[in-house]
C-alpha cells in the first residue's frame, strides 16, 4: 500500500500561530513555572470545561494518580483492576501499599463490581477503578460498595477526559479522579494530568504534595514530590483545549466508519456503546475470538504490519502478568480480564485519520 506508516494514535496540536501567542507572555514574564498565571487560567479553564468543581494540574497523569492515593492517606491494600496501563498499579505500590486484583467486566472491561466484597479484607482502604478506553465503570454499584465498607474511590480516568454520565462531568465521582494529558490522549498537554474531586479541603494538600510538601518559605509539612504542571504545558491545554470539542467530533466519525465495517462479523466484538453516556472515542478495542473468526488477535496484528499499520495491544500483557509482579500474583484469578488481553487490539484512531485508510485496515482485517 502507497500510505505512510499508520500508527495507533498521533497526538493533536493547535496550529503553530495559535501556539506561539499563547506561549508570548510567559517569554515576556520569564515566569516558566511553579503554578504560574497560564497554569491558574488553565486550572479554571477545566473546571468549567469538565463540569467540576476542583482541579489540580501536574506535570504527568501518572504523578497525580501517584499524588491522589498519598493525600487520601490509605494504608494496606487498594483493590484494582490487572487490565490498565502500568501506571495504575505502579502508583499504589509505589505509595507502599498492596494492590489486589480484581476481574473485570467482559462487555466493559471495566471492574466487576459484583467481584469486589470477596477481595475485601480489614486491610483494603480503597478501590481504584479505570474508565478503561473511556467505558464508564459500575459507579452505582462500586460507589455503594464503597460506602458499605468505609472504602475511598479514585478513578483512573486516564482515558475519559470530556465524557460525561447523564450530563454529569465524569469527574465528579468517587473521591478523587485522575486524567491524563498525555500526547497519545484525546486532549493533550504534551504530558500533563489532573485531579478533579468535590471536596475543596483537597486543593491545598494537593497543592502542597505536588510542590515538595512545602507550605510557606520556612515550613515543608509533608514528604511531597515535584509533579507541577509548567506554564508550557498549560498553554497547549489552552490551546488544544479550544478544538478538542472538534477533534472528538472528527474521532466520532471515524468510529462510525469502524462500526459500518466490522459491526456483525463472527468473531469480533466491538467496543460497547453505553446508555446516558457522552463518549469520547479514546480508543477503538476490538477483541477477536480465534475460533469464530478464524484468526487470532496476533495474525491480525503482524497482517496489519505487513502494510505498515500498526496497531497496539492494548492492555496486554496483564499487569498481573507483568516480570515485576508476577512472583507475587498470577493472572489465572482474572480470567476474564486474561482472556481480553490475549485477544485484544486497539486499531489506530486519531482526529485526522483518513477514512480511505479505515476502509483499507478494515478490508485488511475482514480478508
Ligand atoms: N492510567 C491509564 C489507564 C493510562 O492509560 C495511562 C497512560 C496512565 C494512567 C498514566 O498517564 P500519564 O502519566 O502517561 O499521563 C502510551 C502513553 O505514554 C501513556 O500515557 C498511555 N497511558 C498509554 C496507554 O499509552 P506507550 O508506551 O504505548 O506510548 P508510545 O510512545 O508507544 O506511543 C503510542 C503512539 O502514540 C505512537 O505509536 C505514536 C503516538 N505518539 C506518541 C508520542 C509519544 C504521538 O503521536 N506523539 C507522541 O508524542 O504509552
Amino acid at each position: 500500500m502507497q500510505h505512510k506508516p499508520v500508527l495507533v494514535t498521533r497526538s493533536s496540536l493547535p496550529d503553530l500561530e495559535e501556539y506561539v501567542k499563547e506561549i508570548k507572555p510567559i517569554f515576556d514574564s520569564a515566569w516558566l513555572t511553579n503554578m504560574g498565571p497560564v497554569h491558574q487560567k488553565f486550572e479554571q479553564k477545566l473546571e468549567n470545561y469538565l463540569k467540576v468543581p476542583n482541579v489540580s494540574l501536574f506535570c504527568n497523569g501518572h504523578l497525580s494518580l501517584f499524588i491522589a492515593i498519598k493525600a487520601l492517606r490509605l494504608s494496606g491494600e487498594v483493590i484494582t483492576t490487572p487490565f490498565s496501563f502500568a501506571s495504575t498499579t505502579h502508583a499504589i505500590a509505589d505509595n507502599g501499599l498492596r494492590p489486589v486484583f480484581c476481574d473485570i467486566d467482559p462487555d466493559t472491561y471495566t471492574l466487576d463490581p459484583q467481584k469486589i466484597e470477596s477481595l475485601i479484607t480489614r486491610h483494603t482502604t480503597a478501590i481504584i477503578p479505570v474508565h478503561v478506553y473511556g467505558n464508564v465503570c459500575n459507579m452505582e454499584v462500586i460507589e455503594s460498595i464503597a460506602k458499605k465498607h468505609n472504602l475511598k474511590v479514585i478513578y483512573d480516568a486516564a482515558h475519559a477526559f470530556g465524557v460525561e454520565i447523564n450530563g454529569e462531568g465524569i469527574g465528579n465521582f468517587g473521591d478523587v479522579s485522575m486524567f491524563s494529558f498525555h500526547a497519545t490522549k484525546v486532549f493533550n498537554t504534551i504530558e500533563g494530568g489532573a485531579l478533579t474531586y468535590r471536596d475543596k479541603a483537597l486543593k491545598d494538600l494537593l497543592y502542597n504534595l505536588k510542590n515538595f510538601g512545602i507550605t510557606s518559605q520556612t515550613t515543608v509539612e509533608d514528604i511531597g514530590t515535584n509533579a507541577k504542571m509548567n506554564e508550557f504545558q498549560a498553554a497547549m491545554g489552552i490551546c488544544n483545549l479550544r478544538h478538542v470539542d472538534d477533534e472528538i467530533k472528527k474521532r466520532k466519525r471515524i468510529v462510525e466508519r469502524y462500526w459500518e465495517h466490522l459491526e456483525n462479523i463472527p468473531g469480533i466484538k466491538l467496543n460497547p456503546q453505553q446508555q446516558g453516556v457522552k463518549t469520547n472515542y479514546a480508543y477503538f478495542p476490538v477483541v477477536f475470538d480465534e475460533k469464530a473468526f478464524g484468526k487470532s488477535r496476533d495474525q491480525v496484528v503482524d497482517e496489519l504490519a505487513k502494510e505498515k499499520i500498526f496497531v497496539r495491544k492494548y492492555f496486554y500483557p496483564l499487569i498481573n502478568d507483568y516480570e515485576c509482579y508476577r512472583s507475587i500474583y498470577s493472572s489465572k484469578a482474572t480470567p476474564i480480564a486474561k482472556e481480553i488481553a490475549d485477544s485484544v487490539v486497539t486499531l489506530p484512531l486519531f482526529a485526522d485519520l483518513e477514512l480511505n485508510i479505515v476502509d483499507e485496515i478494515c478490508e485488511i482485517i475482514l480478508q
